[in-house]
């Protein structure tokens, strides 16, 4: 049962209204917010990590470059989610040591391992057209400061896509190595790309009650098609093959059909048992207690500023 303010707040929501960050809200709607939006952020600063790698071997000048800001664009949008969320009554530091301690989440995608060079166009492509895909609907959800920083982020993750497509097209045109290379890295991001989208709609625990917030203006399922569908014609276009023997257009609905994705691999990850898992938590907890000495010597001079100009 709804009471009167909750009535108020959803008649709000379906006029299209944005919510605000001192607007009444159910406290059930501020914490799915805080919940989406930190995980939302911890992703875009572990997904740092499989790119980090390639930084010192990318095999150009201008490709270190590009990936470079690649990589620093992410700790943007990392930034930015954590202020987002910030205006929800979390801290920071609190959100920061929920990650650390493991228990927070984020992507499942950033638990894999990026191999060669041809992975850096994988994530692009795949990871980042996920992304964009699934970020697009959230410029248009009901939390304000959420939807607004999603349109920067959402511009550029579409320079990632291209640029991520551009390394493969490079590594396509280039020898049979070079293009064998580019499959194999299609083989390995394909299934962990279209598990971003979450869970099957009917095992979505927390969708129904988010589309009627309008957090959720698609559901996963629905996303994870248009994904395929974008993707396939772009991968013919490479002259590589999607690894699923049941890709099929299908002339009456008009969209691809494709095969079972493994779930146990998704929920392996998701209980932290990825190949990646627990490298990627003790780099990232490693990298923040190494970077004590910044964050202090900040507030110091911040105390000394404030100091002197007598607050
Ligand atoms: N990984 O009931 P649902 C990027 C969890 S893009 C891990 O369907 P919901 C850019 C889910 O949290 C990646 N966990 O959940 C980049 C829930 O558990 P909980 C980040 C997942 O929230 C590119 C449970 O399963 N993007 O970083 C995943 O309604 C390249 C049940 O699922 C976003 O976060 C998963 N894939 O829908 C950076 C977008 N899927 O919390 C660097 C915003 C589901 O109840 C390099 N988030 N779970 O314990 C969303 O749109 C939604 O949160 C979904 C999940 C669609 C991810």
């Amino acid at each position: 049962e709804m009471g009167a303010d909750e009535r108020v707040f959803q008649e709000r929501i379906e006029r299209g209204v944005k919510i605000e960050p001192k607007d009444w809200m159910p406290e059930a709607y501020r914490k799915t917010l805080v919940r989406q939006i930190s995980q939302h952020a911890h992703s875009e600063i572990v997904g740092q990590l499989p790119e980090g790698n390639w930084v010192t071997r990318a095999p150009t000048l201008q490709r270190k470059a590009i990936l470079l800001a690649k990589i620093q664009d992410e700790a943007g949008h990392g930034l930015y989610l954590y202020s987002a969320a910030e205006t929800l009554g979390v801290s920071r530091d609190q959100l920061l040591s929920e990650l650390h301690s493991g228990k927070a989440k984020y992507s499942s995608i950033f638990n894999y391992p990026s191999l060669s060079w041809a992975d850096m166009g994988a994530i692009g492509w795949l990871v980042d057209g996920s992304a964009i895909i699934n970020q697009i609907p959230l410029c248009r959800c009901s939390y304000g400061p959420y939807a607004r920083a999603m349109i920067r982020v959402c511009k550029e993750e579409s320079f990632h896509a291209r640029q991520g497509y551009d390394i493969m097209l490079a590594l396509c045109n280039g020898t049979p190595q070079q293009k064998q290379m580019a499959q194999d890295a299609l083989n390995r991001w394909w299934w962990p790309a279209l598990m971003m989208f979450g869970p099957p709609d009917g095992e979505s625990v927390n969708s129904a009650q988010s589309a009627q917030w309008r957090i959720k203006l698609f559901s996963n399922d629905e996303l994870r098609q248009k994904m395929v569908d974008q993707s396939v014609p772009q991968a013919e276009y490479l002259g590589l093959t999607v690894p699923d023997a049941k890709l099929k257009w299908n002339a009456e609905t008009q969209h691809y059909d494709f095969g079972e994705i493994d779930w146990s691999e998704f929920n392996n990850i998701l209980q932290g048992n990825g190949p990646c898992n627990r490298d990627r938590l003790s780099v990232r907890a490693k990298a923040y207690e190494e970077g004590a000495w910044f964050r202090d010597a900040l507030a110091a001079y911040a105390d000394k500023q404030d100091r002197a100009s007598g607050q």
